[in-house]
C-alpha cells in the first residue's frame, strides 16, 4: 500500500512511525510511505504556509496553493491519487470499518490540518474528510497517525499474526477477556501498603481448554456488558455466547 502524508511538521509523523510494527513494514517495503513537508511547496522566501482569514476573525488558515502544488507533485510521482483524505474536526468519524475500507485501497493521501484549518477551495481535490473523535487537538498530525496505524494493521504482511488482527476487539464486536502471564503468583504491596498474593485464575492453569474458552467468553461478555453495552447491539454472538449473555444479564438483574 502507498501512503503520502502532507504536513508542516514532518518530524511529528516520521519519528513515531520509525518505531514498532509500522516502522518494520516501511523498512520491508510492505508499506510505501512518504512524508511531504508542505513548506517545500511554497514559492516565497519565507516559506509561508498560512495566512489571515478573509473577512477577519481569529487564527490563521492554511494557504491553498502549497497544498495544490504538493498534490500535483504526488500525482507526478505516483499517478493521480484517487483518495485524498483531509483530517479535520468537521470530518466524518473514523471507525474500524473505515480502517478496513481504506486498507483495501492502493494509494491514499492524508492532508494534515493546522491552525483554523484549510482554505475551502482545497476541498476541490479532497475525496473525504475524517475526524478521529469529539475532542479538540492542535492539528491533524496525530489524527493522520491514528488513521495510518489502524489502516496499516489490515494491510497484508504488516502485522505478523493475522489471527490477532481478525480476533481483535472491534472486529469481533466485544472487549477482550483478561490476560495473564507468568508467574502464577506475585506478592505485591496493595493500595494500603499491605502485602498480598495475586494469583492467576485457576481455570487458566488447569489445562482444560474447553473450560478456558468458556471462561474467556464469559469474561469478554461481562466486561462488554459492564463497560461498553453499546457494543453488544452490533456484536455477532454464537449460541454459547448468547446463552452466557442471558445468564450474565439475569445475574445483574438479581443484584439490582
Ligand atoms: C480553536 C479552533 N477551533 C475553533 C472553532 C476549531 C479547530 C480548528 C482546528 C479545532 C481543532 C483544530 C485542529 N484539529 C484537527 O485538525 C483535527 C482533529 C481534532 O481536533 N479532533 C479530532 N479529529 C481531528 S482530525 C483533525
Amino acid at each position: 500500500m502507498t501512503v503520502d502524508i502532507v504536513t508542516i511538521f514532518p518530524a511529528m509523523i516520521e519519528q513515531p512511525l520509525a518505531a514498532g510494527i509500522i516502522g518494520r513494514a516501511i523498512e520491508r517495503g510492505t508499506l510505501d510511505l512518504k512524508v511531504l513537508d508542505l513548506r517545500d511547496f511554497t514559492t516565497d522566501r519565507h516559506r509561508v504556509v498560512d495566512d489571515v482569514p478573509y473577512g477577519g476573525g481569529p487564527g490563521m488558515v492554511l494557504k491553498p496553493d502549497p497544498i495544490f502544488r504538493a498534490l500535483d507533485a504526488i500525482a507526478a510521482d505516483r499517478g493521480t491519487p484517487l483518495t485524498v483524505i483531509m483530517t479535520s474536526p468537521q470530518g466524518r468519524r473514523f471507525t474500524q470499518a473505515e480502517a478496513v475500507r481504506l486498507a483495501g485501497l492502493e494509494h491514499i493521501v492524508l492532508l494534515c490540518g493546522r491552525y483554523e484549518g484549510f482554505d475551502e477551495r482545497v476541498r476541490e481535490r479532497v475525496t473525504e474528510e475524517l475526524s478521529i473523535g469529539d475532542y479538540v487537538l492542535t492539528g491533524g498530525e496525530l489524527p493522520a497517525l491514528v488513521v495510518l496505524d489502524a489502516v496499516a494493521r489490515f494491510v497484508p504482511g504488516v502485522v505478523g499474526d493475522e489471527q490477532s488482527v481478525a480476533q481483535d476487539t472491534f472486529s469481533r464486536g466485544l472487549l477482550n477477556h483478561p490476560q495473564y502471564t507468568r508467574p502464577a503468583e506475585i506478592e505485591v504491596r496493595g493500595a494500603r501498603g499491605v502485602l498480598e498474593v495475586l494469583r492467576v485464575p485457576e481455570v487458566l492453569t488447569s489445562g482444560n481448554h474447553a473450560e478456558i474458552r468458556r471462561w474467556r467468553k464469559r469474561e469478554a461478555l461481562s466486561r462488554t456488558l459492564e463497560r461498553r453495552p453499546d457494543l453488544l447491539d452490533a456484536a455477532s454472538l454464537d449460541e454459547e455466547e448468547e446463552q452466557l449473555l442471558r445468564e450474565l444479564k439475569g445475574a445483574s438483574h438479581e443484584r439490582d
